[in-house]
C-alpha cells in the first residue's frame, strides 16, 4: 500500500509555508501543478511549475470561480489506478494521475469573522477547493490530501521513512482530516447564512468549529478535550485576551463561561461581582464598588469560593484585584482591567486574568446543544426574561420595592443555577444558593443551611436568610419548599406558578405573612 509521490496539485490561499514544502517537494523529483497566485508565489521562488491552466486547456475565468473544475484535475485525483477501465480512460482522455493534492481553502471563516459583507463573503465561499479535496480523500487509496498547513511538516517525515513513498496509513489518516475539514467549512458557511437572512429555527441551523485549542485532559485527567470556536465575535471565554496564568483548562472554560454568561445580565447595572464553582454560582452581589460587590458575593459562600471562577461587570480595578488576592482563585474575567489591577495581580502568577471587549449580549439569540447517545439535542438559548411590570401578585400581601429589586436580581441568578435552583437574597447580594438537586425542597433546605453555616463562620447574630427574599426556578409543587424558606426567614417569593396546588402554596404563602409573584415563565437548566 506504498504509492511513490510522482506529481502533486497545489493550490492554497494561505501561503504560509508554501516555498518550503515547494522546494521540498522539488528536491524529491515531485513535478508540481499550481493555480495562479499559488504558482506564482512558487514560480518567483524559482521553482518549476506547471499551470492549471495549462493542463486544463482553459484559462482561469470568471474572476476564479473556475479554475480547477475540470475532468483533467478531477479525472487525475478520481483514477483508481489499479482499475483497467480507469487507466484506459486516463490515457484516452490524456489525463495524467495526481498522487498529492495540497489546498487550503478560500478564508471564509476569516472573512465573515472581521464583518465583511454579504458579496464578499459569498465570494469567499470555495468551490473547486473543496471538490478537490473530497475527490483527493475518497480517492485515498492513491492519493495523499492535505489541508492543513500544519501537515507539511508530517507530509515530509512521512515521505523521508518511506523512500519518497505514503502510506496507507498516513493517507487514510489525512483523508479523514480532510473531509473534518470540508464538513467544518460548508457548516461555517451554513451557520453565516443562517445568520445572514435571520433563520432562528434549530432545526436549519449547521454545526461548525475550528479547533482553538488541545488541553492536557478533559473534565478528569483520563479524558482527552478540545476547545473549538465558532467564528463568533461575541465577548466571552473564547474570544477573551489571557494576560496571565497558565492555559485554561476544560472546567476553567465551561465555569468562566458560566461565570461571564451571567454577569452579562448585568451589563447596565450596578458594580456586580460573580463567583462560580462547578458551573453554578456561590456568590452574587450588587455594591457601590466593584471590590465592596466582590467582598458581598464572597461572603454568600466563603468554602465554595475557594478556587472559584471570578466575573465582573466592570473593568478590574486596583481595589478588587487586592480584594480577590486575599484567597485562591482559579480565573477574573472582566470587561478590562487597570493598570493598578494588573500590577496587583502581577503577583499572582498562577492566577488567570480574562479581559473582554465588553460583555455579551444576554438577551441575543444562539443555540445550545448537548449530547445524548446517539445523537444531540439542539434547542434556542434561554433568553427569556421577564419585567417587573409583567409580574403577577399573587399573594395577599404586595412585594415592597425594595423586596421587588431583589426578587428580580434573585430570579435573574436563578435563572443560572443548575435545577432545582433555589436562590435566597437580600440588599442586591445572594445569601444562599441550593443547586442541581432532585428535589425542590432539598435545594431550599441547603441553600438556607449553607446561610446558616456563613452566620456561624462569621458570628451573625442570625442566618442572613432572616428577612430576605427567594428565587425558584420552577414552580413549587407543594407547600413543603415554599414553608421552608418561610422558616429560614424569607419574607418573598419569586416562582413561575402553574402548579396543579398552585391554589395550596398560595394560601401556605399567605398564612406565612409571605408576599408571592408569578413569573409565568421558569427557568430550567441542567
Ligand atoms: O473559486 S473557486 O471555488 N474555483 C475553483 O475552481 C478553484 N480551484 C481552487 N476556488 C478554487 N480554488 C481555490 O483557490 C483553492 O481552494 C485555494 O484556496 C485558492 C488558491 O488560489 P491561488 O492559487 O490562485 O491563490
Amino acid at each position: 500500500d506504498l504509492v511513490p509521490l510522482k506529481r502533486a496539485l497545489i493550490s492554497v490561499s494561505d501561503k504560509t509555508g508554501l516555498l518550503e514544502l515547494g522546494h521540498a517537494l522539488a528536491a524529491r523529483g515531485v513535478e508540481i501543478l499550481s493555480t495562479g497566485g499559488s504558482a506564482k508565489a512558487l514560480r518567483d521562488a524559482g521553482l518549476a511549475v506547471r499551470d492549471v491552466a495549462d493542463v486544463t486547456g482553459f484559462p482561469e475565468m470568471m474572476d476564479g470561480r473556475v479554475k480547477t473544475l475540470h475532468p483533467k484535475v478531477h479525472g487525475g485525483l478520481l483514477a483508481l489506478r489499479d482499475n483497467a477501465g480507469h487507466v484506459a480512460a486516463m490515457d484516452a482522455h490524456g489525463i495524467g494521475g495526481i498522487d498529492l493534492l495540497v489546498v487550503n481553502l478560500y478564508p471564509f471563516e476569516a472573512t465573515v469573522a472581521r464583518g465583511a459583507g454579504y458579496d464578499e463573503a459569498i465570494e469567499n465561499i470555495d468551490i473547486g477547493g473543496p471538490a478537490m479535496i473530497r475527490a483527493a480523500a475518497k480517492n485515498h487509496g492513491f492519493v495523499t490530501t492535505v489541508v492543513d498547513v500544519e501537515d507539511y511538516t508530517a507530509l515530509l517525515v512521512e515521505l523521508d521513512e518511506n523512500d519518497g513513498q505514503t502510506t496507507l496509513g498516513f493517507r487514510q489518516a489525512m483523508a479523514q482530516r480532510a473531509y473534518a475539514r470540508t464538513a467544518a467549512y460548508d457548516a461555517a458557511v451554513s451557520l453565516w447564512m443562517a445568520g445572514a437572512i435571520g433563520v432562528a429555527n434549530p432545526r436549519r441551523r449547521a454545526v461548525a468549529g475550528t479547533l482553538r485549542q488541545t488541553m492536557r485532559y478533559g473534565e478528569n485527567p483520563h479524558q482527552a478535550a478540545a476547545f473549538y470556536t465558532d467564528g463568533s465575535d461575541r465577548p466571552g471565554v473564547a474570544t477573551a485576551t489571557q494576560h496571565q496564568g497558565k492555559e485554561l483548562s476544560y472546567n476553567n472554560i465551561n465555569d468562566t463561561d458560566a461565570a461571564f454568561e451571567l454577569i452579562s445580565e448585568f451589563a447596565d447595572a450596578k458594580p456586580t461581582c460573580v463567583i462560580v464553582k462547578h458551573a453554578n454560582p456561590c456568590g452574587v452581589a450588587q455594591a457601590d464598588t466593584l471590590a465592596q460587590a466582590y467582598g458581598r458575593a464572597y461572603d454568600c459562600d466563603r468554602v465554595s469560593a475557594f478556587g472559584g471562577i471570578i466575573a465582573l461587570n466592570r473593568p478590574l480595578d486596583g481595589p478588587t484585584a487586592e480584594a480577590i488576592s486575599g484567597i485562591f482563585t482559579e480565573v477574573v474575567i472582566a470587561p478590562g482591567a487597570d493598570d493598578g489591577a494588573r500590577a496587583v495581580f502581577a503577583a499572582k502568577k498562577n492566577l488567570r486574568l480574562l479581559t473582554t471587549d465588553g460583555l455579551a449580549d444576554a438577551g441575543a439569540g444562539g443555540l445550545v446543544w448537548k449530547q445524548v447517545s446517539g445523537g444531540y439535542l439542539v434547542q434556542d438559548k434561554d433568553t427569556g426574561s421577564i419585567a417587573p411590570d409583567q409580574l403577577k401578585v399573587v399573594t395577599k400581601l404586595a412585594p415592597t420595592d425594595a423586596q421587588l429589586a431583589d426578587l428580580m436580581f434573585a430570579w435573574t441568578v436563578a435563572k443560572h443555577v443548575k435545577s432545582n435552583a433555589i436562590v435566597y437574597v437580600k440588599d442586591g447580594a445572594t445569601v444562599g444558593v441550593g443547586a442541581g438537586q432532585m428535589s425542590r425542597v432539598d435545594s431550599t433546605r441547603i441553600a438556607a443551611r449553607k446561610a446558616q453555616d456563613m452566620a456561624e463562620a462569621m458570628g451573625l447574630p442570625a442566618p442572613p436568610t432572616q428577612g430576605s427574599v427567594v428565587a425558584s426556578d420552577a414552580f413549587f409543587p407543594f407547600a413543603d419548599g415554599l414553608l421552608t424558606a418561610a422558616g429560614a426567614g424569607a419574607r418573598a417569593v419569586i416562582q413561575p406558578g402553574g402548579s396543579m396546588r398552585d391554589a395550596d402554596v398560595i394560601a401556605a404563602a399567605d398564612d406565612a405573612g409571605l408576599a408571592m409573584v408569578f413569573t409565568g415563565m421558569r427557568h430550567f437548566r441542567h
